[in-house]
């Protein structure tokens, strides 16, 4: 039974900025959903970003959401089995179910001592690691970032792209690196007459290319995928089960990207592992840039046994100077799966104390 919820607000500088075509971050601004049981706690991060650039949902726009919404609907709960048929009738906004799901399940988790990983079907104890390279100065700054991440261990490095950005940072890295396990992410900044544009990647040996087209443009990754070599991989374009298995039979995608946040939780994203490997499908787990709390729910999901690629997962440090929970630290290019009940991780009171700018607490 849930007696409280708290909202919190906390702002993180990022270590480095992060561009991509869609713009650049330089703060982590997350939402945390906290859920008080009389027993016990749970924890969730809602993914969403300051602006509504990534998709349609924003973090002022998923605490109200959260708070004027979805929290109402939790006082009934009694189970997080109940908790999608809860949420339901709110149309859309899965950044904000997912985090209302994520702490929801951690606290029931939590009562019963199962960790996150166990309760989704992991079978891991460590994850394979790659990291995401935001667009760069200059190509001679992009080889230098990778060069490091490269030093750290990283198993695989993702190149974010636009037009005008493509080729060149793609054949400075790839001349560095040439066993160097590379794919490129674009968030949909393509549209199909780009098609000549982007089989001049085909030669560089990518695993990959993520979200050429835009979002809705199913069909058109259908017929860019007859064009190319390297296989598409779809991120913004899966917002579903039911989406995923549409894209995958259409032949608009052959690698499934899974963010929790972007399908409305990490139930619905098993769900999606599921069918993915029913259709010998490999999927990866994508990253939004998350705290220690989102990051110990996605390595929980990345344990599952289609998890094939490595994730956008990388070690606390990418990303902060000081993370909100323990330090995520990447040991032979891997992040340990956390193994106590519910994610496993806590956020530091200190830490928290320090980085937030906004609580509320809501109770029926
Ligand atoms: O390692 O968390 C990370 C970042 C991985 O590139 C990454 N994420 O388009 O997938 C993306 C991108 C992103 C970041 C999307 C922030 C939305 C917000």
């Amino acid at each position: 039974m849930i007696e409280a919820v708290e909202l919190r607000r906390v702002a993180l500088p990022l270590v480095v900025p992060f561009r991509t075509s869609f713009g650049t971050q330089t703060v982590r601004d997350a939402l945390l959903v906290r859920v008080l049981t009389p027993s016990t706690e749970g924890w969730g991060e809602c993914v969403a970003l300051s602006e509504p650039l990534y998709s349609a949902e924003f973090v002022d726009g998923a605490e109200l959401v959260i708070g004027r919404h979805l929290v109402p609907r939790l006082w009934a709960v009694e189970h997080p089995g109940e908790l999608a048929g809860a949420l339901r009738a709110v149309k859309g906004h899965p950044m904000a179910k997912a985090a209302v799901e994520l702490a929801a399940l951690d606290a029931w988790l939590r009562g019963t001592g199962k960790s996150l990983a166990c309760h989704l079907g992991g079978v891991r104890e460590a994850v394979d690691v790659g990291v995401s390279v935001g667009i760069a100065g200059s190509l001679g700054e992009l080889v230098d970032q990778v060069e490091g991440y490269v030093a750290d261990g990283y198993r695989r490095v993702k190149l974010k792209i636009e037009p005008g950005w493509d080729v060149a940072p793609v054949r400075a890295v790839r001349e560095r690196h040439p066993d160097l396990p590379l794919q490129v992410d674009a968030n949909g900044a393509y549209r199909l007459e780009d098609a000549t544009a982007l089989a001049a990647l085909d030669g560089f040996e990518l695993l990959l290319i993520e979200q050429p087209l835009a979002e809705d443009d199913l069909r058109g990754h259908a017929e860019l995928a007859r064009r190319l070599a390297t296989p598409i991989c779809l991120d913004e374009s899966i917002t579903s089960l039911g989406s995923a298995v549409e894209a995958i039979e259409s032949g608009a995608c052959a690698i499934v990207n899974i963010k929790a946040g972007r399908v409305g939780g990490y139930l619905e994203a098993t769900r999606i592992h599921d069918a993915c490997v029913e259709r010998s499908v490999p999927v990866w787990c994508g990253g939004m840039l998350e705290t220690g709390i989102g990051r110990a729910a996605n390595v929980a999901l990345a344990s599952l046994p289609g998890f094939t690629l490595p994730g956008d997962l990388s070690a606390s440090s990418r990303y902060f100077h000081a993370d909100l929970t323990a330090p995520f630290e990447l040991e032979e290019g891997r992040l340990r799966v956390p193994e106590g009940p519910g994610l496993g991780v806590d956020p530091r009171p200190e830490r928290l104390a320090e980085l937030t700018t906004s609580v509320e607490l809501l109770r029926p």
